[in-house]
């Protein structure tokens, strides 16, 4: 194994330099369990902040199938053929125990991963969804020092991977594809609940007919729920991702988005939010870490679990006796 160095400057410069090779050695401490590489991460990330930002950061959900992929190299390719430097990241936390990663097959962005303006880089590992997101979160920060301006986030619709995904763009997308009979199924209610906005893709040949059917009851839908700004309501779209330009409409729609957030200032405060946000659950993550990690309450446990079994310690005692070893 190559030792990586624990100066924070050459992949400081190598970032804000654009140079991939650099970038890539920069994920790759971000990704190691080693506490050196891990300090020298840290460091790094401290460094490029100021330089993190300037970007239009979209999530994309939905259930497995649904198009994610294809979309995100549809939309990708168009907007890298229009000069922006579009990065794509996925939070997968499944990947590692399926052990392919939902962006691995990249043959299915052949044309956006050979684009000179593209990075794509596949779901790191990781033990929690926390850790997985976390990560992510500071891949992105890194392309957006390295000059991409457009970050895409794929994630599978299923577990809590949304809500993570959600909590670190600006815009959220749920797409979902015409079905039969219940056109909700399959999809929880809270992720339309965070969604900006929703496309139902497949929107092409045979399926044409179907989509449109889908889009009034999904419409319907969300005129249920009340909107969380008076800014925005999340609106109900179709797109194809076979045809050249098919996401467009899409992207139209998230550029509006921007352009009303930015001027409410709604843009800044998500944000500003996000971050607030992901400190804590950074915060709790790490608590539980170390309560883990403990010797002292590793010791303790037994003798304290069997107290509570045979009811000679209520067990809110003792867990404010395990706590205190902290
Ligand atoms: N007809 C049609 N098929 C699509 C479209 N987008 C994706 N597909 C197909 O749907 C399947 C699943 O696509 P994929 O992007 O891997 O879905 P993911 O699991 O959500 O990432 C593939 O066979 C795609 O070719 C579309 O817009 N129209
Ligand atoms: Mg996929």
């Amino acid at each position: 194994m190559r030792m990586i160095e624990t100066d924070p400057e050459p992949f400081v410069r190598g970032i804000i330099d654009g140079n991939r090779r650099m970038i890539a050695k920069t994920i790759t401490l971000i990704e190691s369990n080693l506490r050196a590489h891990q300090q020298t991460a840290i460091s790094v990330m401290e460094k490029i902040l100021p330089r993190t930002g300037n970007s239009i950061r979209l999530g994309v959900t939905g259930v497995p199938g649904v198009g994610k992929s294809t979309f995100i190299e549809n939309l990708g390719v168009y907007l890298a053929d229009k000069g922006h430097r579009v990065a794509v990241l996925a939070v997968d936390p499944s990947s590692q125990r399926s052990g392919g990663s939902i962006l691995g097959d990249k043959t299915r962005m052949e044309k956006l991963s050979a684009h000179a303006n593209a990075f794509i880089r596949p779901s790191p590992a990781g033990e929690t969804l926390g850790g997985v997101a976390a990560k992510t979160r500071e891949i992105m920060l890194i392309c957006e020092a390295a000059g991409f301006d457009v970050i895409l986030v794929e994630t599978v619709g299923v577990g809590q991977s949304e809500t993570s995904v959600a909590a670190m763009v600006d815009f959220f997308l749920v797409l979902m594809i015409a079905g039969a009979g219940d056109e909700l199924q399959g999809i929880k209610k809270g992720v339309l609940e965070l969604a900006d906005g929703i496309a139902i893709n497949k929107a092409d040949g045979e399926n044409l007919k179907a989509v449109e059917k889908t889009k009034g009851g999904l419409e319907a839908a969300m005129h249920l729920l009340r909107p969380e700004t008076p800014t925005w309501f999340t609106p109900v779209l179709t797109c194809s991702s076979l045809v050249e330009g098919g996401t467009k409409k899409v992207w139209e729609t998230v550029l509006d988005h921007h352009q009303k957030f930015k001027a409410s200032k709604e843009f800044l405060q998500r944000r500003k939010k996000q971050s607030l946000n992901w400190m804590w659950t950074l915060v709790e993550e790490g608590l539980k870490q170390r309560f883990k990690r403990n010797e002292k309450i590793n010791q303790a446990i037994p003798l304290i679990s069997r107290q509570v079994e045979d009811e000679r310690m209520t067990p809110a005692a003792a867990a404010e006796k395990l706590l205190s070893y902290l």
